[in-house]
Formats: C-alpha cells, structure tokens, sequence
C-alpha cells in the first residue's frame, strides 16, 4: 500500500508519514517548505531546530530501515502535482529512486494553516487562498485524470461550522423544507480567511465526488496538541516542529510554553470560547482507520475528528494548575481579544464517527499535560517572549 503525504514536513505531516512507513506502508513526501518560510519571513522562530525533510528521512532509514521517499516541490503547481501520479516524479531523496506507482491514498495536509496569517494583511489572505486552493484543485484534477481509485482523505477544520446555536453533526444535515425532505452540507461560517479556504477546499472536493465518483473522507479537525508521538520517540531528532509563537501555536501548546517561562497565560476575551481538541497521537489514529475504511466511489464522508470540547478558560485552569504543581508560577492574563469570535456560545458537535472506526481516545488529562511541561521544560532557553503576543486583528 502506497499512502502519499502532501505537506509532509508540516506539525501533522510529518509524524503522518512516519506512522505510516511504522506500520510497513509505502510513503512519500512532499513539502516545499512554505510552514517554515513562513516562520522565517515573520521571525517567530520555534521550540527547538527541526532538520530539513531530507535529513529527516535520512534519519528515519538509518534507524528503521524504512524509506519514506521525498519531493521538494510546490503542489500549487500543477505539473509537480500532476507528476506524482503520472510517472514523471524526480525523488529528491529515496533510497530505490524508481517510480512508486499510483497511491493506494493521498493524505492532503499541504495547506497554510493559520488563521491569524490569513488576517495579517492583504498578501497573506492571498498567500492562504492561492495556495490552499490551487493545492486541493491540483490534487482533485490530478486524481481525476490519472487515478480515480486514490481515496483522498483531505484534513478539514471543526471552524468551518462556526459556532451555530444548533448542534453540529458531522457534515452533513437532514434538512425539512415545506414538507420535502434532502441532505445537504452542514451550514457554514468560517472565521477567517484560512477557514474559509477550507469551506471552499470541501465544495471543491464535494463537487469532484458528484461529477467523477472520486472517494474522498474530510476530517473536520479541532486545534491539535502534543509533541511526542509513538515514532518520534524513536529518537529526538525526529520531533515534529513545534510552534507557540501567535500565528503559528495552537492555544495548548502555546499555553504550557508561555507557563514555563512566567508569560501569564493569553486568554482572549471573556475566555468561554468552547473548541474540540484533541492529542496528536489521535490525528494519527484518526487519518489510520479512514484509511483502513476507504470512502467509496462517489462518497464524500465527513468525521468531526475531536475527542473532547473544552473553553479557553478551561484550558488556562488546567494549565495553572498542572504547571504550579510542577513549580511554575503561572499567571493568567485576559487580553482584549483581536479576533472577531463569540466568547460565550452553545457548542454541541457530534463526534462519533471516528470512535466507530476505532479511534481509541487519549483525552486532555494532568498526566498528559505534565508530559508536555517535561518535553516544553527541556527546550527553555529557546523559548522567545517577543513572539507569543502581537495582536494580529481580524
Ligand atoms: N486562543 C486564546 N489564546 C491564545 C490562542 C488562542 O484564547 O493564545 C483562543 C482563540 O481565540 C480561539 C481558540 O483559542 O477561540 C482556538 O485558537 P487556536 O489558535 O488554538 O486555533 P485556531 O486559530 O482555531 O486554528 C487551529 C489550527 C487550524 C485548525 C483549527 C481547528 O491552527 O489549522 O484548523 O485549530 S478549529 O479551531 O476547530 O477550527
């Protein structure tokens, strides 16, 4: 089996790639760096040095023996997407350089994923929708034409929904019109520019599941957390990267960083902004048992893939918590908050699918929590207060 992994250097590409190589896929690669460019053009920096792809899969195959062959290469090009499944592909790094053949599954996570980015300005709205979209047309075209057996299990975002004052089921709903009956979509309203491409990544995609049967499963992810997965236990140097700077951390990360260097605690607002979470190691589970359970053809299937719903509020609570247990003197601080969100709303989202499948929960607790605070501990003096906090407003 053949599992491709668009942005494969990214936070969940990476450790993406290795899981399935663990578990004797065949895997390839392909990033063209923009996280990192990103990252360098904005000088967040981030929680330790990552090696580049290429020295990452060289690692990787000394220590395991696997391959996981890689591209440098822009997926918003058509030709160097079109060119993984026609043959034309240059590995950058392989150890057998001959041509893999056609994946059995496309794992799509080659996306600019932040959100206060996408509001920085104009060029960074354009940068996000350019690239976001051409990547899923690209991928969408590219299976069309060469291989419409791939099952594509594209990573969507629980913020697509927004923040209805209805439950959210997952993706689709029953809707009665003047006594007829039809599904449709889940309603959307993203909140930002970034989630707004994923909207439109998944009209894209559900409209390539209409004309041309292609299979397709959308995750619809909430904001992820953890460092250290089964894999990159192996050795160190095969950390994912780790961001906890504004625009690129997540609120978790970003929490346990800012309490371990005294930084009180970035609460926006009111704090009651509600969001479904879940560990890194389950993102993995998760992507795993979509691919064990294929879409079928003309199929787009929809998981909210999130294990528990928690408030910002929470959060900062278990952090103090956890951190003042640990010796760390943390403060909380509610800061006026530069996004345009609602800080007290009803959310009730379905997320049963994935538990169906399999996926085996791990859940938010303190002792999961002091892990983060052992592996965030060790990297300290890397940790930079300019960057936690400018204020980007949407
Ligand atoms: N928040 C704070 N303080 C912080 C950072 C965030 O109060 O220092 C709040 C935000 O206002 C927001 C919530 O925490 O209400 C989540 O923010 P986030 O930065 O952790 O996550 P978000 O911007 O929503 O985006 C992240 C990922 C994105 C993914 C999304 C899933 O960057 O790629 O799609 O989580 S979801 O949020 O379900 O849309």
């Amino acid at each position: 089996m053949h599992v491709l992994v668009l942005g494969g250097d990214g936070y969940l590409g990476w450790p993406t790639a290795m899981y399935f190589s663990n578990r004797g896929y065949e895997v390839t690669v392909v990033d063209n760096y923009l996280r990192r460019k990103n990252c360098l053009d904005l000088d967040v920096g981030m929680l330790y040095p990552v090696p580049s792809l290429i020295q990452r899969a060289k690692i990787w195959h000394e220590l395991t023996g696997k391959e996981i062959k890689v591209v440098i290469g822009d997926l918003a090009e058509p030709d160097v997407m079109r060119s993984l499944f026609d043959g034309r592909v240059k590995y950058d790094w392989a150890v057998d350089p001959k041509f893999t053949g056609l994946p059995e599954t496309v794992v799509h996570h080659a996306e600019q994923p932040s959100a206060p980015f996408s509001l920085i300005d104009y060029a960074h709205a354009d940068q996000t929708i350019t690239n976001n979209l051409r990547v899923t047309n690209n991928l969408m075209f590219a299976v069309r034409d060469f291989s419409r057996n791939t099952h594509i299990i594209k990573l969507g975002t629980m913020g697509e929904y927004g923040t209805p004052n209805i439950d959210i089921e997952e993706g689709w709903l029953e809707i009665e019109h003047k006594g007829r009956k039809d599904k449709f979509l889940f309603p959307r309203a993203a909140g930002s520019i970034y989630h707004t491409t994923k909207v439109m990544d998944t009209d894209l995609m559900w409209f390539g599941v209409r004309m041309w049967n292609l299979k397709v499963t959308d995750l619809m992810q909430g904001p992820v957390y953890g460092v250290e997965t089964e894999e990159s236990s192996i050795d160190p140097r095969l950390n994912t990267i780790f961001n906890y700077d504004e625009v690129f951390g997540t609120i978790i990360n970003r929490f346990i960083v800012q309490a371990v260097v005294d930084y009180p605690l970035t609460v926006y607002g009111k704090g009651g902004q509600t969001r479904g979470y879940l560990n890194i190691k389950d993102t993995l589970q998760c992507i795993h048992m979509s691919e064990k359970t294929p879409a079928a053809p003309g199929e787009l299937r929809i998981f909210n893939q999130i294990m528990e719903t928690l408030t910002a509020n929470q959060l900062a609570d278990m952090v103090q918590r956890v951190g003042q247990s640990l010796g760390y003197e943390v403060k909380v601080n509610h800061l006026e908050n530069p996004r345009k969100e609602a800080e007290e709303h009803y959310y009730n989202p379905t997320y049963q699918g994935l538990i169906d499948l399999g996926v085996q929960p791990h859940y938010l607790t303190d002792d999961v929590m002091t892990g983060m605070f052992k592996v965030v501990g060790k990297f300290k003096e890397n940790i930079r207060k300019d960057v936690m906090f400018k204020g980007i407003k949407w």
